[in-house]
């Protein structure tokens, strides 16, 4: 199964009722990348990459587009079947850009998939069920406005929350979980997620003023050394995200005993391959963790649901996407959807999603 072709197509996602707040950056609208590759026989598989801005992480739409273009001359004529070999395949053409590659590595597997009849969770070694949890993002806000977020998904099915922190004063994030708690309780669990944007100070106080709250800090401290000095002293559990950078970052995360869980995405990691490697290594250290991505449409919520199915459920931390906060689908005939709080796997081979090209205009580069 080989590529014959690679279309390359930029898109547009407003933040629906937005900007989307997080510590570090304000967002309003997220570039994507799709990518469709097509093989001898015409068979098409999709693939995608969304930043959620330039400042969240090291990674942007402008990038994600330059690394696909300098990567793509070289997966001409390139055999698909063996996805660990695509992908050092890809890293002979560029070094690092995961989150490009990712793009490439989640339109292998969608086209694998199809030729085989086989589905993504399939290919990455079978779903354990049909439908997995999802979680609500809030952005950062008052602490009345998030308490009233809180209490409405909770009526809406979602099992877990992640409250966003930092970028102001501490007082106001402990306000805010404060209310969040008195709104839900133990109606879903809570996660509170400071994108970095604490020091490992301001971390502490949030911990030791909530003791009696039970949260889970989500990246509290910009790096990995700022949340080990004070690892111990906190009151409660810790999980990474944007310092979960690699699998190399993950396995010494997990040996210097510095989380309890990750936040993880997809295209951060590199695409499907290397987050079946990350499942791998979270299951044998029984640690936590979610199947999410920064931001994107249908093809890379699909892509999360896929993986999360194969995710053993007691490991599995839920799978957020941006649907939410996007108005429409790309696939209006099998749209990845929340109901009750949970997403069905997609059914039908590869990703089970076919995005109507004609959303994306006309291709920016092909080869
Ligand atoms: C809540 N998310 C999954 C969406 C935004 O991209 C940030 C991210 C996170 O957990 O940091
Ligand atoms: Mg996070």
């Amino acid at each position: 199964m080989r590529i014959r072709e690679i279309h390359v197509y930029s898109h547009t996602l407003p933040v629906k009722d937005g900007p989307y707040v997080m510590a570090s950056t304000v967002v309003d609208v997220l570039e994507t990348t799709l990518v469709k590759i097509v093989d001898e026989t015409g068979a098409v598989g999709w693939g995608e990459t969304c930043p959620v801005g330039p400042v969240y992480a090291p990674a942007h739409a402008a990038g994600a587009l330059a690394a696909i273009k300098e990567i793509a001359p070289g997966l001409i004529g390139a055999d698909i079947t063996g996805l660990r070999a695509f992908q050092r395949l890809m890293d002979k053409r560029l070094n690092g850009h995961a989150y490009a590659k990712a793009a490439f590595d989640i339109a292998a597997h969608d086209l694998l998939g199809k030729r085989t009849g086989l589905s993504v969770a399939d290919l990455l070694g079978g779903a354990m069920t049909g439908k997995v949890p999802s979680y609500f993002a809030s952005g950062v806000g008052s602490p009345e406005d998030i308490a009233r977020i809180a209490k409405d998904k909770a009526d809406q099915g979602f099992k877990r929350m992640q409250i966003k922190v930092g970028g102001r004063a501490v007082d106001l994030d402990i306000e805010t979980i404060r209310k969040v708690w008195e709104a839900v309780g133990t109606r879903m669990r809570l996660i509170v997620d400071g994108n970095r944007g604490w020091t490992s100070q301001e971390a502490l106080r949030v911990s030791r003023s909530c003791l009696n709250i039970p949260i889970v800090l989500e990246q509290p401290c910009n790096t990995i050394e700022e949340v080990a000095r004070i690892r111990h002293q906190l009151g409660h559990g810790v999980y990474l995200d944007e310092s979960a950078t690699d699998i190399s970052a993950v396995v010494r995360a997990i040996g210097d005993g510095i989380c309890d869980g990750f936040g993880m995405k997809l295209t951060r990691i590199g695409g499907l391959q290397p987050m079946s490697v990350f499942r791998d290594i979270c299951e044998a250290a029984a640690l936590p963790h979610t199947c999410d991505d920064s931001w994107g449409g249908d093809i890379i919520a699909a892509a999360c649901v896929q993986i999360a199915a194969t995710v053993h459920p007691k490991f599995l931390e839920g799978v957020w996407i941006a649907q939410p906060y996007i108005d429409g689908n790309y696939d209006n005939r099998n749209p990845v959807k929340i109901v009750d709080g949970h997403l069905t796997v997609p059914a039908g081979p590869g990703l089970g999603v076919v995005p109507d090209e004609a959303l994306f205009g006309a291709p920016v580069a092909s080869f």
